[in-house]
């Protein structure tokens, strides 16, 4: 058996995205008493963690990933005694909250920036990151994330300030301790409520370049690698650990934008005292680096498995995720949405994600297989970034608006920011009003009341899934190996713990295949077959596998 190990190693997660899960007050927007009064259907799916995106007071020009008070629940999401109810409900259940923590930067409506913005001798000025222009532009050549330059001009001080993403998200001055002192009490604040940790907005971009200098040749196509290599991240996040998530034994998820693989354990080795464990993006975006859409195939993706699970060598530690409100659907993305595969291969996905040696996350909606929205129309859109690309790209005219529009169709964050399907009734069960953002009209369809009805459905693969992992410590601490890593449609590995080895089966496409098992693989018992379990070849020591095929395997 494993020694002891942390609690949040054995953890299943499930993100809410608090603006899109459920209204409960008929504005058409979601908030906490609508999560409190969904609790119920986290815990038959059997998740014991919960990561809420931002909850706090926001003017939500990024959809609350610009923060107006740290101390303070978003008005639309409801009150701080919404937030206790909610807590209480969540801790009542056996079940912990992780808060998302975005720190890198603040809204321009903060106090903070209100005063650094009103003079260059104002005690808040070096809260942020304010720079002489060049020639009468922006002190260096940096782009935002959400389009133009991530320098704005101020003309109250004459001068420009950094912000990664939207100018309303002008970039907090770690090098300033101030800053480091507030963010370790607004932690507290919360710890004491009794979170369980946080999951760290863009965290490894704290530390900024000394000099800050000009990208150059390949740094401007990842500008995130430059801005995520500063020479502090380690220092900064070592002195948080210090200061509040060791003496609080708090969880800590950073959201590793613009770190390679092999950064991993720089993060999160438990000898370094740093973080628990990271998103590292290379999966998550193999099929969209950024806006455009890329095809890419299994043995990319299984290499990349494989490097990050070797990377976390037999201390370290990962987290698995497909998707989350940043990027499309899971099942569009890397599944077949088509009604015919689209429960079939979110069930297939599915299987890959709760069977990792890392702690898995499932995106709402996924369990139920929700798919991207249909969407045609620049108007339909609500993300900044997507009005960022627009701004940037079609009205400077570098890419015309079909090509956006038709890349945007595969890759948008607004794909998996519809509200969630709760049932078939008007606006998906989601809200009695008029929803922030659509509904996918296929909530008749796919739906959270008939999958629960449906034993056969995504959502009972996933509980199901979920239930094997608690059973089977193999499935969370067992060794990975790659059976066949250069197949180009079979996904085939072992989670081997002691004396116990789980083949887990995965046939990731529309075609049926015979395949012939790895040398030495018999199968012993069939511990979770899709429909059609792997139809043994006699004598061939061969299975047929199905379209989207998914199983699971004692050996
Ligand atoms: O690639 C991206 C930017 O082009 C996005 O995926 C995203 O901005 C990036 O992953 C960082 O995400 C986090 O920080 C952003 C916020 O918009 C995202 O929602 C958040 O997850 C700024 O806070
Ligand atoms: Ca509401």
């Amino acid at each position: 058996m494993v020694g002891h190990t942390p609690w949040w190693k054995d953890a299943v997660v499930y993100q809410i995205y608090p603006r899109s899960f459920m209204d409960s007050n008929g504005d058409g927007i979601g908030d906490l008493n609508g999560i409190t009064s969904r609790l119920d259907h986290l815990q038959v799916l059997g998740i014991d963690t919960i990561w809420l995106s931002p909850h706090f007071d926001s003017p939500n020009a990024d959809n609350g990933y610009d923060i107006r008070d740290y101390r303070k629940v978003m008005a639309e999401f409801g009150t701080m005694d919404d937030f206790d109810r909610m807590l209480a409900a969540i801790t009542e259940r056996g079940m912990r909250l992780i808060i998302d923590l975005v720190v890198n930067h603040s809204s321009d409506q903060h106090e903070w920036f209100v005063q650094s913005r009103s003079s260059r001798d104002n005690p808040y000025r070096d809260y942020y990151v304010w720079r002489d222009g060049v020639d009468g532009g922006p002190p260096n050549n940096y782009p935002a994330f959400f389009g133009g330059s991530a320098w704005e001009y101020d003309a109250a001080t004459d001068q420009w300030y950094l912000h990664y993403f939207a100018p309303q998200q002008p970039d907090l001055n770690w090098e300033h301790e101030p800053v480091r002192r507030e963010v370790y009490d607004l932690m507290r604040f919360w710890l004491d409520k009794g979170v369980a940790g946080f999951r760290m907005d863009v965290i490894p971009f704290i530390s900024k370049q000394p000099g800050l200098p000009n990208l150059e040749g390949e740094q401007r196509a990842r500008p995130h690698y430059v801005y995520a290599g500063g020479p502090r991240v380690h220092e900064f996040l070592h002195e948080m650990h210090t200061e509040v998530l060791g003496p609080y034994d708090a969880v800590s998820v950073g959201e590793a934008f613009g770190v390679e693989v092999s950064e991993i354990p720089k993060f999160t080795d438990t000898a370094r005292e740093e973080l628990s464990m990271i998103f590292q993006f290379d999966l998550v975006r193999l099929g969209h680096p950024h806006w455009r859409q890329r095809s890419f195939t299994w043995p990319q993706f299984k290499r990349i498995v494989a490097d990050m699970d070797e990377v976390a060598g037999t201390t370290g530690w990962n987290t698995s995720f497909l998707a989350n409100h940043d990027n499309p659907r899971m099942v569009s993305q890397f599944g077949d949405d088509s009604p015919a595969w689209r429960e079939r291969s979110a069930k297939a996905l599915a299987t890959w994600n709760l069977t990792q040696r890392a702690t898995p996350f499932v995106y709402q909606g996924d369990e139920i297989g929700m798919t991207n929205y249909p969407f045609t129309d620049i108007e339909q859109y609500d993300d900044v970034e997507v009005k960022g690309l627009w701004r940037g790209l079609v009205e400077t005219d570098k890419v015309p608006a079909a090509e956006l529009l038709e890349h945007l169709a595969h890759t948008s964050r607004d794909h998996s920011r519809t509200p969630v399907q709760w049932s078939a009734e008007a606006e998906g069960g989601f809200t009695a009003g008029t929803p922030w953002l659509a509904v996918n009209p296929n909530h008749t369809e796919v739906n959270a009341a008939a999958q629960m009805m449906d034993d056969g459905s995504v959502f009972h693969h996933h509980r199901r899934l979920i239930a094997l992992r608690r059973a089977h410590p193999a499935l969370v601490h067992g060794a990975y190996r790659d059976l066949d890593p250069e197949h180009p449609t079979v996904f085939a590995y072992t989670r081997t713990l002691d004396d116990v080895s789980v083949l887990v089966l995965l046939h990731l496409c529309g075609d049926a295949l015979d395949y012939s098992l790895p040398a030495g693989v018999t199968i012993a018992d069939t511990w979770l077959a899709e429909a059609h379990a792997p139809e043994p070849i006699p004598g061939a020591g061969s299975v047929r596998l199905a379209a989207w095929h998914a199983s699971i395997h004692l050996l």
